[in-house]
């Protein structure tokens, strides 16, 4: 008996309400913010713990009720994952064992280390909207991509007839585009003619990594691109399943964040009219 717990008197409706509450003023402040990532994987969990750790207000939008995209599993149902040197530096970082598999080639368990990326994430305060879809973005007059329109994702699973519910609209000063091989945000903005997207070219690991990193950046005004979507978006080589370039290209995303932020700050400061 000396195991027993005596768990508080909150009941039912206090549960309810505490999780209503706090949902409710998350989303209400994160209604506008400084970054929105759309995509959870390798690459914008990345890219939004590196914001969050430099105190920025980011947002990270996942359709999936789990974050961690591909980074759960590497190839083939085998849920080790491997990264070439220099990024075991990341996983330094993150207090994720590896292995040296061979020269500059690490190897490490999957759900280690994508739980390990998660949590780092949480902890450095990204906020985390799952089970939700992107479904369009806000774009101004002048062309600037200025928010994201997002929905419940279960609302695209219901039968056609039942599927009237609008979406809603998050503004930001910067949307960054994580949803890997789809590169959702990009192809909504290729249907209506505003960019090019080549798709992703056939394997081949050492023209893909380095070339997914250096072209990690801004491709529209307002709107950035991190991860396997830089291979879509530009029509690189893929690199199967290795994920330096994942991790290094959301590390990227947030040195140019940071640095579009900075231009929009002097850019609005030095519009001000002298008081
Ligand atoms: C909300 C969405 C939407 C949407 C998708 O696929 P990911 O793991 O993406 P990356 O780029 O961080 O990592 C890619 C890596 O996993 C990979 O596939 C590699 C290295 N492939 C190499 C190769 O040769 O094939 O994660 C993307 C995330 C997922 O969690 C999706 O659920 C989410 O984005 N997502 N979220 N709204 N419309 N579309």
């Amino acid at each position: 008996m000396g195991n027993s717990v005596s768990f508080s008197s909150a009941g039912e409706k206090d549960i309810t309400r505490a999780i209503l509450r706090s949902f409710a003023e998350q989303l209400d402040e994160y209604v506008e913010s400084e970054v929105v990532i759309v995509g959870g994987g390798p690459s914008g969990l990345m890219a939004g713990m590196g914001l969050a750790r430099a105190g920025r207000k980011v947002l990270l939008i996942e359709r999936n009720n789990y974050l961690g995209g591909g980074f759960w599993i590497g190839g083939y149902l085998m849920n080790k994952l491997t990264v070439r040197a220099p990024a075991h530096l990341i996983l330094d970082d993150l207090g994720i064992p590896y292995d040296e598999a061979t020269d500059g080639l690490y190897v490490a368990d999957g759900p280690h280390a994508c739980s390990k990326l998660i949590a780092a994430a949480c902890d450095a305060g990204l906020r985390i909207l799952s089970m939700t879809t992107l479904d369009d973005v806000v774009l101004r007059k002048g062309g600037r991509v200025a928010g994201v329109v997002v929905n419940w994702t279960p609302v695209n699973a219901l039968p056609r007839q039942i599927t009237c519910v609008d979406p809603i609209a998050l503004e930001t000063q910067l949307v960054i585009d994580a949803t890997g091989h789809d590169a959702c945000i990009l192809r909504r903005l290729r249907d209506r003619g505003l960019v090019e997207l080549p798709d992703y070219g056939s394997m081949d690991v050492a023209a893909s990594e380095d070339a997914v990193v250096e072209y990690t950046g801004q491709v529209f005004p307002g709107l950035m691109v991190c991860g396997m979507a830089v291979a879509t978006a530009h029509g690189l080589a893929r690199m199967g399943p290795t994920f330096g370039a994942m991790l290094e290209s959301g590390k990227k995303a947030t040195a140019e964040a940071l640095a579009v932020l900075e231009r929009e700050r002097t850019r609005v400061r030095d519009a001000a009219p002298v008081a």
